[in-house]
């Protein structure tokens, strides 16, 4: 199973459709920022389930802005690439409830969520 997940981010990350990440270095006088922009594709159905995956988001370390729409599906982040990858935060998401185009949630956890949030036909 774990080699099926892997084997189909791999893919996903080869056709370069789904996640895509951007990494901005911004060097000043005395600091080194550097700053990344991903977008993720990310499952839910209501209000509920934008507060779970914004908070679960924001949540991970190093991530210091997360925007998801209900409309599209789609997690806007901006993190620190030295302390946290669009994978990790895809694999928390997933752990709360909530499918990515890189991880899927597990049944159990699925069927936890409350009847709103049930976004799987
Ligand atoms: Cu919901």
């Amino acid at each position: 199973m774990r080699k099926m997940i892997l084997f189909a981010a791999a893919l996903c990350m080869l056709t370069a459709s789904c996640a895509t990440v951007e990494t901005v270095t911004e060097t000043t006088a005395e600091t080194v920022v550097e700053t990344a922009t991903g977008m993720l594709m990310v499952q839910g159905a209501c209000g509920m389930c934008k507060t779970r995956i914004e908070e679960a988001a924001l949540n991970v370390n190093g991530v210091a802005r997360a925007e998801w729409s209900l409309e599209t599906k789609e997690l806007a982040l901006q993190f620190d690439p030295g302390k946290t990858s669009l994978d990790a935060i895809s694999e928390v998401l997933a752990e709360v409830g909530h499918d990515t185009d890189m991880h899927k949630t597990d049944d159990m956890v699925y069927a936890a969520l409350p009847e709103c949030c049930k976004y799987r036909e």
